[in-house]
């Protein structure tokens, strides 16, 4: 599979939640989330062929998290610390020098970007990174969040709508308006649900 970009030292590939739970038969799945596996390992495969991190993010919740629906939060248990649901996609090409950044990890307050409360931003910065290029799920939860948060902190951020997938795929075309109003460069196929 062709790359989507021409990855360089100055770039950064983050993959948000590619996680169990996310994808088909987990407890918040998304329609084709595994689809994307292949996808997303050829991206991994030349950003770090190019010198460019690599980062993966994942959801890691405490069990009780305040974002579960017994807990009075919108969501079904997903994500919890160290269980099968919460390990990245097996199929998923993860190179060991992967840089993994848990997030959402506290009892009293949910983080959908990845770059909440985990000292990602800094951490960019310091590595002398310039350009990030997101894809993963869920695009219109934790990929869109993670995105804006990329340009905030004055990354040039790029999404590959291609190589993301929505919880509610009728949101897709509004989320990538959204995103590219803040300044993100949508690139790829968007695979929602088209207006009627
Ligand atoms: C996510 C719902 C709840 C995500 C995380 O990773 O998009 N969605 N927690
Ligand atoms: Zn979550």
């Amino acid at each position: 599979m062709k790359p989507s970009v021409g990855y360089g030292q100055e770039d950064a590939l983050v993959v948000v939640d590619l996680q169990n739970d996310f994808c088909e038969g987990g407890a918040l799945a998304v329609a084709g989330g595994s689809a994307l596996v292949p996808g997303i390992n050829a991206e991994i495969a030349a950003a770090r062929a190019a010198g460019a991190l690599v980062i993966v993010s994942r959801d890691w919740h405490p069990v009780d998290h305040l974002s579960f629906s017994h807990r009075g939060g919108p969501w079904p248990v997903h994500c919890v610390q160290d269980t099968e649901g919460a390990a990245f996609h097996p199929d998923l090409a993860l190179p060991a020098d992967a840089i993994r950044v848990s997030k959402a990890c506290a009892f009293d307050a949910d983080a959908y970007s990845a770059f909440d409360g985990t000292g990602l931003g800094g951490y960019l910065r310091e590595r002398g990174i310039g350009r990030v290029v997101i894809c993963g799920l869920a695009l219109d939860v934790c990929v869109k969040a993670t995105a804006l948060e990329a340009c905030r902190e004055g990354l040039v951020t790029l999404l590959l709508a291609g190589l993301s997938a929505a919880v509610d795929p009728g949101t897709v075309e509004d989320v990538c308006s959204e995103l590219q109003a803040a300044g993100v460069e949508v690139m790829g196929e968007r695979k929602g649900e088209g207006r009627p």
